[in-house]
This record gives C-alpha cells, structure tokens and sequence, in this order.
C-alpha cells in the first residue's frame, strides 16, 4: 500500500480519520487535504495540501507526488446547507466523486472510501429498522445526490473493478470537531450548550427520532470496512451502519442524569421536514455479517464521554 490521501480533511469526520490514520499508518503516510487551511495547528501536524475536491488535475498531482493509492473523500455539502445552495451542492458532491471514481478507473489509485448517508432514505422510506434495500426516494438534494453517487459507485465497480466502499452514516457526534451544516447538528450542539448555559433551543422537536452514532464507532467502522477484504465487501453502494437513535427529548433526559437543571425549549424551522423525511432507525444486519461490524457507544456512553471531554476542553 502506498500513502493515502483524505479529501475535506479539515470536516467533522476528516479531521477526527486522520488523526486515526495517522496513528494507524504512519503521519508522513497520511496526506491531509483541504480547499483552505483552517485549523493551524491541524494544518501543521503533518502532510497537507490545499486540493480543491472539484479540481481533477490538483487532485491527480497529489496522488503523483505522494504516491497515493487509497482514497478518502469526505468534502461535501451536507443537507441543510446543500438546500440553501442545491446547484453547488450537486456540483461538489457529484463532480468529487467522478473525480475519484475515474482516478481509479485509470488505475492512479487502489482503493476509495465514499461517505453515503441516511439521508439516501425518503418519505415514502420504511421508517423503523430501515432495511439494507428498500424504497428510495430522497426528497433532498444532499439525499439525491447521495444516492445517485452510491449507483455510480456499484457501476464504476461492476464494470471496471473500481475498488470503491461506502457507508451510510447516520447523524455523526464527537466532541472535538463540530459538525458543518446537517439536519442531525443538533445532538453535537446541546452538549456545548448544556455546558455554556444549562439550556438549549432545539431546531427540531422533542419527538423527532433519528439514527445517530458517536465518532469513535464511526472512525472505527470506516477504517475496518476499508480494512477488510475485499471479497467480504459485497455491498458496492453502501451499507447502512447502526448504534442508536434517540429524540431530543431522549438525549435532553441523558444530559440531565449529569446536570439535573439543564432544560431545552425546541423550535422546529426548515430543518424539521429534512428531519422527518429521513428513517428513525437503521437495519445494518448486512454490514454486521460481511465486515463483523459492532458498535460501541450507546446514548448515556456517549453522554459521559462527551461531556467529560467537553468539560475538560473548557478547563
Ligand atoms: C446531515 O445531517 O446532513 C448529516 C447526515 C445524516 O448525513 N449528518
């Protein structure tokens, strides 16, 4: 195996993949990509190159000077910010991925993690234990252009052997790095507030359940399923992954075992419907039996690890 090369590495997920794969690889191994350097201290912690996700050539010369041959691409516009802007959100969420997918195609790379989402799932979605294949008709365009990449990867698989793997995340929480622009941002957001001011105003309602997962399961899960062999990968759109879902009132109720004053008053805005269209719990059956998946952290080991790091950061 040669280096690899993560794209977006600056996100809520990119930050906290290369922080594992560096510890797992080797930091000179890992080359961390962004459109901008943000974090100072992140952008000097090891290899980085500005790459802008939608630049084939820029994203070609990287793999040539590190000679790079896995692939992780996590830039993306995710729902609420991908409705405000749907042309962009198609732009850099589809052209990223050709990028990538043809890169492969040539035979410049081995190997691709794509990150597909919940967000794959309709209204018209089975909602509870959402099956592995089901109905499928996204009613965002973060959704849409989810599912239609999830196709174009099992194509570019099927007909040219592109070595491509990909996981449905649900809502994704960890207390290092804040999430940019979803539905499910919330569940990070009320752990800062419970600590800054006791209370919280939820974009959503108190019933509105979802599927979510805490980082270290989901770091965890992309570096096994990029792991396993690839006989074992028989999903080449992607598989749904599961740990738990909860409503804001559930996680309000995990906050309180720790701090019994904390409160939350909700106000649902354009978020709710995105919300509600989505399944409020995930089968992911298949992705245990292929590649051995497990979870680790259920809500209230969630709730003690975030607000012990949390409240540790604010020291
Ligand atoms: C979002 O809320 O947009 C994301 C997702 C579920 O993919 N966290």
């Amino acid at each position: 195996m040669g280096a690899i090369l993560i794209i977006g590495a600056c996100g809520q997920i990119g930050t906290e993949l290369t922080k594992k794969l560096r510890s797992i690889y080797g930091t000179d191994n890992v080359i961390a990509s962004d459109v901008r350097k943000t974090d100072p201290e992140f952008v000097e912690s090891g290899p980085f190159e500005v790459v802008n996700a939608l630049d084939f050539n820029q994203i070609e010369q990287v793999i040539e000077k590190y000679n790079v041959t896995d692939v992780y691409l996590m830039a993306a516009l995710l729902s609420a910010t991908a409705e405000k802007n749907p042309a962009f959100a198609w732009d850099l969420n589809m052209n990223s991925l050709f990028h990538v997918l043809n890169l492969a195609k040539a035979g410049k790379i081995e190997k691709i993690f794509w990150p597909s989402s919940i967000a794959v799932f309709g209204p018209t979605t089975p909602k509870q234990n959402t099956p592995q294949y089901t109905v499928m008709e996204p009613s965002t365009v973060y959704g849409i252009s989810k599912q239609s990449g999830e196709r174009w990867c099992e194509y570019y698989h099927n007909l040219y052997g592109v070595d491509v793997r990909s996981i449905r995340y649900p809502g994704l929480i960890s207390w290092s790095t804040l999430p940019g622009g979803g539905t499910t941002d919330y569940a990070v957001d009320i752990y800062h507030k419970a600590l800054e001011n006791g209370t919280y105003n939820c974009f959503l309602s108190e019933e509105t359940r979802l599927p979510m997962m805490y980082m270290d399961d989901a770091i965890r899960a992309t570096v096994e399923i990029m792991q396993a062999p690839a006989e074992d990968i028989k999903i080449r759109s992607s598989y749904n992954l599961s740990a738990m879902d909860f409503t804001p009132k559930e996680i309000t109720e995990s906050i309180k075992k720790h701090m019994p004053d904390f409160t939350i008053s909700c106000e649902p805005d354009f978020r709710q419907k995105i919300a509600d269209s989505w399944p409020q719990s995930i089968d992911d059956s298949s992705a245990r039996e292929d590649w051995n998946w497990k979870h680790e952290f259920d809500l209230d080991a969630m709730t003690t690890d975030m607000l012990e790091h949390l409240s540790a950061k604010a020291e």
